[in-house]
């Protein structure tokens, strides 16, 4: 596929959903034209262990070393010390392969040592092979907690302990006040053409990125674009409707573009969702419809391939005046 070098593009991602698009752009845009943002309000201790889910799931879907079953954690794994850990009373909720650990005990040693999330992940991606900037969206420490009826839950506890059951009632993302986003990632949006809002969860993968000081403002006047992560009211993977069920907002590809509002230029919907696209552009966003789904290796490619050209018609198009 030709390499599409023209476009300065910025993606924002996180979970599964997200590392695949990343992974279909990464694919087609070169490094020096394409810079993945990615989620770390799911980072959580886990057994002494520094655990950055998102920055995983991302790195291993671009280095080709993931799960595909399960979108998460590495390939070919085996779980030998998992097994051992739980035969002596250890935790068995989250689970952590042996080759995944290496990862868990490698930037656990260096943020010890005084690195920072973006030094660990750099180094990562290039002993991983991966030459497109991945960059954590803050090195501060940001937790994501969930409101629950069980009174509030770190998230990994909500997803994977409690498998999404309690009903949510908000989200908290602890130290984002404070916190700075990463080196390099203002001057990536800035420097950006088209920025693509990856088809991650809206509450919990997008949300904690826009909200980090300074990147929804660095978004302004710029053209972004975002993929639905939901199709005909249902979420692709997680509990992206649900929270919207529980959040009083019937889950619909137009509720999602509604969510992100102004911040975006165009959102890409299925064509399962066509009939909400006269509702998208009532709300002010441009509505594109396409095959949304990436199921398959190659719909990664030709999913990216569709965001970018239609990011490529906005920036051809005069742009209406952006509130
Ligand atoms: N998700 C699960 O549903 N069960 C697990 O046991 C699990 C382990 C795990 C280990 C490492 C890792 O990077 C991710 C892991 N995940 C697991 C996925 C993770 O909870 C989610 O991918 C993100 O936090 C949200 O997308």
């Amino acid at each position: 596929m030709q390499k599409n070098k023209r476009l300065k593009i910025v993606a924002l991602a996180g979970g599964v959903g997200g590392a695949k698009l990343a992974d279909g752009l990464a694919q087609l845009v070169s490094p020096d034209c394409l810079t993945i943002i990615v989620n770390t309000g799911d980072d959580f201790e886990h057994l002494g262990l520094y655990i950055s889910p998102d920055l995983d799931t991302v790195c291993y879907n671009l280095a080709g070393i993931n799960n595909p079953e399960t979108g998460w954690g590495r390939r070919n794994e085996s779980w030998n010390a998992m097994h051992n850990l739980v035969a002596l009373g250890g935790p068995d909720w989250f689970n952590l392969g042996d080759n995944d650990l290496g990862t868990h005990l490698e930037r656990t040693r260096r943020l010890g040592a005084g690195q920072t999330l973006s030094q660990i992940t750099r180094d990562f991606c290039h002993a991983w092979g991966i030459h497109h900037p991945i960059l954590p969206m803050s090195d501060d420490v940001i937790q994501t907690w969930v409101d629950t009826e069980q009174g509030q839950l770190l998230f990994q506890e909500y997803f994977v302990r409690l498998k999404c059951q309690p009903r949510v009632k908000g989200f908290e993302f602890r130290g984002i006040k404070k916190a700075a986003p990463a080196p390099g990632v203002l001057e990536s949006i800035f420097q950006a053409d088209l920025i693509i809002i990856c088809p991650s969860n809206p509450w919990v993968s997008i949300q904690p990125i826009l909200g980090v000081p300074g990147i929804r403002d660095a978004l302004t006047g710029r053209v972004v674009v975002a993929v639905s992560p939901i199709i005909g009211g249902q979420a692709l993977k997680g509990p992206a409707a649900k929270m919207y069920r529980e959040m009083g907002i019937k889950p619909s590809a137009l509720k999602v573009a509604q969510h992100y509002g102004s911040i975006l230029s165009a959102f890409i919907m299925d064509s399962t969702d066509q009939s909400q696209a006269g509702d998208v552009e009532a709300s002010g966003i441009r509505p594109m419809i396409t095959n949304i789904l990436m199921n398959e290796i190659p719909e990664r490619a030709r999913l990216a391939k569709e965001t970018i050209q239609f990011g490529e018609m906005l920036l051809r198009a005069p742009l209406k005046e952006k509130s």
